[in-house]
């Protein structure tokens, strides 16, 4: 399908056209058309852009990876047709491992999400086949099954678009784990030690851009930014923010009795 760049909506359908894309290619998951139309829906009520918050929050990510001693980004469908050279970007900078983990699990989608990071780059993709041998206790899902090597022995784990169940599992495992969720109230956003409020497609570029940033600094002021930073304070201020846009909408909203006809 064209688009034109001049559609008003052009990001916002250049992205559904990917997802689209990743499902007919068989790695999306159907259920992760759903997923993104809630997304949209979210990132609709924030405005379509990173927040203040959201870059509070993108800052004690960066920090929190490059303080990591086994960091694993997991990369699920969606975030494989949206921001797979992103992805492979943010792994080479940190460095961090990749590992596919889906909740809808098929061999064929484990395999095909690996190609599509290779083709972005990626030298070693773990979590396919019968590298997912090890198991997070607790958790029902196919999401359970991860590498040995990745997820299971990691101390931070980035999750884009996540579900709550498997975000607390890795919490009660003692992990820190950062969430992008366009959604501050799910219960993921709410269970991560750092959530992301913004979409993947923006967050994504700017924790390679703040993890290049803070580089440089040498750890202990990284561990202070971490501890100064609160997820509580930051989840507030996106609630915060919708109510406001929402308040400042209805009030702008034109008021005329009666319908011309
Ligand atoms: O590829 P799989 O098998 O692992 O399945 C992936 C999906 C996304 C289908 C699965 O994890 C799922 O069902 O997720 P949920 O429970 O629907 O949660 C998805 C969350 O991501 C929701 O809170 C959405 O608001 C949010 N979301 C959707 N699109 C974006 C997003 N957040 C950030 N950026 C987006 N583009």
């Amino acid at each position: 399908m064209v688009i034109p760049p001049t559609h008003p909506r052009y990001r916002s359908l250049l992205e559904r056209e990917k997802v689209v894309e990743g499902v007919r290619d068989g790695y999306v998951a159907l259920q992760g058309l759903i997923a993104h139309g809630r997304g949209e829906c979210f990132d609709y009520l924030i405005g379509e852009a990173t927040q203040p918050f959201a870059e509070r929050a993108i800052e004690a990510a960066a920090a929190a990876l490059l303080t990591a001693r086994r960091p694993v980004i997991s990369v699920n469908g969606n975030v494989a047709a949206l921001v797979p050279g992103d992805v492979v970007a943010l792994a080479k900078a940190v460095p961090a491992l990749l590992e596919v983990n889906l909740f809808y699990r098929t061999r064929e989608r484990e395999e095909k999400i690996a190609e599509v990071l290779r083709r972005h780059g990626a030298e070693e993709v773990l979590g396919v086949g019968e590298d997912a041998a090890c198991t997070i206790p607790e958790l029902f899902s196919e999401r359970r099954r991860v590498s040995c090597r990745g997820i299971y022995v990691a101390d931070v784990v980035l999750v884009p678009l996540e579900d709550g169940d498997r975000t607390e599992a890795l919490r009660r495992l003692g992990k820190t784990v950062i969430a992008i969720d366009l959604n501050p109230l799910s219960r993921t956003a709410r269970a991560a030690s750092i959530t992301i409020v913004d979409n993947v497609t923006r967050a994504m570029p700017k924790l390679v851009e703040a993890v290049t940033r803070l580089k440089s600094w040498d750890r202990e002021r990284l561990l202070g930014l971490l501890r100064s930073y609160d997820n509580g304070a930051v989840l507030a201020d996106a609630v915060s923010h919708i109510a406001k846009r929402l308040t400042e909408i209805t009030a702008s909203l034109p008021r005329r009795g009666g319908v011309v006809v």
